[in-house]
């Protein structure tokens, strides 16, 4: 598929913005990277539809068995690394009781594998008051990774801290990278419990560092060597060696693999979603682990849901750089080459397909690319056709704060990086639209 680069569109031309992450770096001056659709160069997509010496791939049959594991392969070689293996998971020190506006609140300690030295993941659940008089349907819930504990997304007094590395960061008021009660709630705008439990949605976090501190450091201390992966630096091991995405994205599986024993919760309805770096992880997690119901990427950008043969915003030399240990090592040695990657991200987006893809971006978020996070998702749409399903069903760039979308859903939300209240409404609109919660 070729693309001629459109010409510059006004709503993306606005002011850059700090990042909201903790420990994230200031966003980078507008002048080093290219932020001018006139200046994207033209450039080809890998066939989607495509199998091996190019075959054409015109069945579901045949987009199940040859193309999708094709590209999975492709993904794990050049991106991600390798998936990690499934373990054994073991829910220690279960905690239960009444959360904030008539809530249940469960917490569990996961062991994650064989043995008292298994690493160990903490789940905040939440699940909603039940209906007055009804029976309790089971829940469909909304399951994502948290940037600095779940204590900084609730100011539940009793939600537990984590007691190993944490980010600094201005809105957690954390400075010596250890978590502290002084945040609580810091975080919570991001993760509106109260308004998804009135959608009828159970939430569950847990946060990303227990599994991967994400330091260029922190794969010593990660979950890697629990399952036989080298330690030592990224760059030293192997091309496919899996880095911090691929470890979130892993624990998100494990969590998965106890929520679908509960009781309360519906097991054919859990929906990952992600922000920014977790965006890009919640993609991979639903490549990998087709249990997921719904993938949403928010504001993933480069090596998330933007593509990368745009030149604009974050680049993969730019990414590989800062964060070396996100990505598999062979990525990075497609810096400033991103036109010969046999893959592109709408690759990544397709691995949701046949289930429902929602993606999202924010207009002032220039260093994620919104137009490439929109045209990714076009460009993935093919996948969906083979399943008798419309992706977006347009490919006509929307106003902004106007959610489109068939089985892939698009909004570009009004101003900065960041996940709103507003995003997670459209999130929940759109996943009520395509999986009906069922009775019991
Ligand atoms: C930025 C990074 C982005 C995005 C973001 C975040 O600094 O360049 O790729 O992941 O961090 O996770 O907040």
């Amino acid at each position: 598929m070729r693309f001629r680069a459109p010409l510059v569109a006004s709503i993306l031309a606005l002011p850059l913005i700090t990042a909201m992450t903790p420990d994230a770096p200031a966003r980078t001056p507008t002048e080093e990277f290219n932020y001018d659709e006139s200046k994207v160069r033209d450039y080809i997509l890998p066939v989607l539809l495509a199998g091996p010496e190019g075959r054409p791939i015109d069945s579901a049959d045949a987009w199940r068995s040859v193309a999708r594991p094709r590209w999975l392969s492709l993904l794990e070689a050049t991106e991600y690394g390798r998936l990690l293996p499934a373990v054994p998971v073991t829910a220690e020190d279960v905690e239960r009781g009444p959360g904030p506006d008539g809530a249940t609140r469960i917490q569990a300690r996961l062991r994650l594998g064989h043995g008292p030295d298994a690493p160990t993941t903490e789940v905040l659940l939440s699940l909603p008051p039940p209906p007055s008089g009804g029976t309790q349907e089971k829940l469909p819930t909304f399951l994502h990774l948290n940037f600095g504990g779940n204590h900084a997304e609730s100011s539940d007094p009793a939600v537990r801290i984590p007691a190993g590395w944490v980010p600094n960061g201005k809105d957690t008021g954390v400075d010596d990278n250890k978590a502290k009660a002084a945040s609580r709630g810091t975080l919570a705008s991001r993760w509106p419990v109260k308004l998804l439990h009135d959608r009828g949605y159970a939430t569950a976090t847990a946060y990303c560092g227990d599994v991967f501190p994400d330091h260029a450091d922190g794969r010593k201390a990660s979950a890697l060597p629990s399952l036989g992966y080298a330690v030592g630096d990224a760059r030293m091991v192997s091309g496919d060696e899996p880095g911090a995405i691929a470890t979130w994205a892993w624990q998100l599986s494990r969590i998965l693999d106890w929520l679908v024993t509960l009781p309360e919760i519906d097991a054919e309805r859990v929906i990952v979603v992600g922000h920014s770096r977790l965006g890009k992880t919640a993609l991979w997690a639903g490549a990998g682990d087709e249990r997921f119901a719904m993938v949403v990427s928010n504001e993933s950008g480069c090596g998330g849901a933007a593509l990368e043969r745009r030149n604009y915003g974050e680049t993969v030399r730019r990414i590989t750089t800062s964060f070396p240990h996100w990505f598999a090592p062979t990525f990075a040695t497609y810096a400033d080459r991103e036109t010969e990657l046999p893959v592109d991200q709408h690759v990544v987006l397709a691995m949701t397909a046949p289930r429902p893809l929602y993606v999202s971006s924010a207009v002032e978020d220039r260093w994620a690319d919104p137009r490439g996070e929109f045209l990714a998702a076009v460009a993935a749409g093919p996948a969906w056709k083979l399943f008798g399903k419309e992706g977006l069903g347009t490919d006509a760039y929307p106003a902004v704060d106007t959610p489109i979308g068939a089985t892939i859903g698009y909004h570009v939300r009004s101003g900065p990086h960041d996940i709103t209240a507003v995003d997670w409404g459209h999130f929940a609109d759109f996943a009520t639209r395509l999986l009906p919660p069922r009775k019991r």
